[in-house]
């Protein structure tokens, strides 16, 4: 006879699922804590403001739940017309969301900008809200608790309470774990919204797009980084290849703003388009999993950021 000891029964215990975003100032770290929920990536960083765009979706699939981040764009005082854009792609979210996380950085004390987006999350009054301290392998134990502090005492000051307020390190790989039990509780109860594997619902071609922004961000200074885009014109199995030797055909262009800043991105004799060819090229290889013919074409869309015609064209 065998005798079969099982927890909990699979039919009753409580699955469940829903949407938590994270918000914070830009380079607070949502990207790469989202990316570390995940456990691939799905979401670009850099070490510079603004890296994210759009918002982006990770998938969390456990046992009992399946949580969905939402990463958004920095929100932060905009100066242009795509700076607006990413400001109203963020509060929009904040509309449909769960639960909110809200990233503050521990190296960084609270500023201005920090006080702002409290202040409007105060405003959203049904969902509940986590207090996030992001990258604490850059601190002391002391820093961080004049830090947590602090935001406790931000809150009470907006006249709310955090649900929690969670110290964590995604590249240290600290109490990331634990957030995603904490987020889970906050969740509705319901089943998997998502197909079983799917780590994002970002579309292949962005994310490619993506990969190549992010290479070409690497080593760019100023006010380059906020004048790159990048856009995928086509994605097509090279005809005549047998079977198992496939190549993908990808043809990209790679906008900037204006003409002078054409040689940056280039590089003497090309060097630096080819570096960010390679670089990502190895990514795209490994996130579609076949080998890949990448062509980069520098174009210039003038002053593209700030005209609506041209953040149209290029998906804002
Ligand atoms: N040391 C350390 N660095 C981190 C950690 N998390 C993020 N960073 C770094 O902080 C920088 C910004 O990270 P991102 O994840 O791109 O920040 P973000 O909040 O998504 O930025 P935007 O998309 O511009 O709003 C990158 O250089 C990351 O490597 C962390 O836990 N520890
Ligand atoms: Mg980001």
């Amino acid at each position: 006879m065998s005798v079969r000891t099982e927890s909990s029964e699979p039919s009753e215990a409580i699955h469940r699922a829903g949407f938590a975003c994270f918000v914070g100032r830009p380079n607070a770290g949502k990207s790469t804590l989202t990316n570390a929920l995940v456990g691939q990536k799905v979401a670009i960083t850099a070490n510079q403001p603004q890296t994210t765009r759009h918002t982006v979706r990770g998938i969390v699939h456990r046992p009992d739940a399946q949580l969905i981040l939402v990463d958004t764009p920095g929100l932060h005082k905009p100066r242009t017309l795509l700076g607006q854009r990413l400001n109203d792609v963020v509060r929009t979210t904040w509309a449909e969301v769960d639960v909110i996380g809200f990233c503050l950085p521990a190296n960084e004390k609270l500023g201005p900008g920090d006080r702002f987006i409290a202040k409007e999350l105060a405003s959203i009054k049904k969902t509940p809200k986590i207090a996030i301290v992001t990258k604490t392998d850059l601190v002391d134990s002391k820093t961080l608790a004049e830090q947590l502090i602090a935001i406790d005492q931000l809150g009470k000051e907006l006249g709310f309470e955090w649900a929690e307020i969670v110290p964590v390190s995604a590249v240290g790989d600290k109490q990331v774990d634990l957030l995603a039990d904490l987020l889970v509780p906050l969740l509705p109860e319901g089943p998997a919204l998502y197909p079983e594997g799917d780590l994002t619902d970002e579309p292949e071609q962005v994310m490619v797009a993506e990969l190549i922004r992010e290479a070409a961000l690497e080593g760019v200074r100023d006010e380059l980084p906020h004048s790159i885009a990048v856009v995928v014109e086509e994605m097509l199995p090279r005809e005549d290849r047998p079977a198992d030797k496939p190549l993908l055909d990808i043809h990209a262009f790679v906008y900037i703003e204006r003409p002078s800043q054409k040689g940056i991105i280039i590089g003497p004799k090309g060097k630096r388009l080819k570096e960010v060819g390679i670089k990502s090229r190895k990514q795209i290889e490994a996130l579609l999993g076949t080998p890949v013919f990448l062509d980069l074409h520098v174009k210039v869309a003038k002053d593209w950021q700030r005209d609506p015609r041209q953040l149209r064209k290029l998906g804002f």
